[in-house]
């Protein structure tokens, strides 16, 4: 089994928290988005919609789409749970992923491409105002997750899940998107952004 990253791209970074939290270990290689090696023969022979991050099996099947990866990984090795352990926790889970990337992530995904100079080489044509358009939108669910984590421990529960950990890299890269966090409120999501960033799996290896 082979992972196919994309050093500090958010959706490969989600790929590689997760192992950390499994505590396991797959085979990695880099690709250059920046130099389009996704977009190489050899890589779209494998996937053909050139992204980031999928996964080799050994056979030959290639999984691509960042939560069929972690869902596979969390079949091959269920603990620590990360998808919920209840039909309702699973539910709950499934929910809030399906939230966050529609609602949360793509708009800071759609900031960064459509604001950054740097995005250009894999975006093509950008166009400002649907970038500004995202950065409101992205701000505006802020209160959402605010609300969600005041009854909260986590997104999607009680529970550390996977939608903890596609939140908190959508958050972490505000950034490069452009986004400034409120200087003032949000206290449960601020509260939950300590508890989330010191996480051991958070660290920056790539
Ligand atoms: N829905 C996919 C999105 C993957 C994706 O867009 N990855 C970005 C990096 S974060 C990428 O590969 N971009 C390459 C490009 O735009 O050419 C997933 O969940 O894995």
């Amino acid at each position: 089994m082979k992972i196919y990253d994309g050093g500090r791209a958010p959706n490969p970074r989600r790929v590689q928290i997760f192992l950390k939290e499994k505590g396991i270990e797959i085979e990695a290689q880099q690709l250059d988005l920046n130099a389009h090696e996704h977009r190489s023969s050899e890589m779209l022979a494998k996937n053909p919609l050139a992204t980031v991050p999928f996964l080799e099996l050994d056979d030959g099947t290639v999984i691509s789409e960042t939560l069929a990866i972690c869902r596979y990984l969390e079949e091959l090795y269920p603990q620590p749970n990360l998808f919920g352990a209840s039909p309702l926790e699973r539910a709950m889970t499934e929910m809030w992923s399906r939230r966050i990337e529609f609602g949360f992530f793509l708009r800071v995904a759609h900031s960064f491409r459509h604001l950054h100079p740097a995005a250009e080489i894999l975006e093509g044509e950008q166009i400002a105002d649907w970038g500004r358009k995202n950065q409101k939108l992205a701000v505006e669910y802020l209160d959402i997750l605010d609300q969600q984590l005041a009854s909260h421990a986590f997104i999607a529960g009680a529970r550390f899940s996977v939608a903890d950990i596609t939140t908190i890299v959508t958050i972490q890269f505000f950034k490069p998107a452009r986004i400034q966090l409120p200087e003032e409120g949000l206290p449960h999501l601020r509260r939950w952004i300590d508890t989330v960033s010191a996480r051991p799996s958070m660290e920056l290896t790539v």
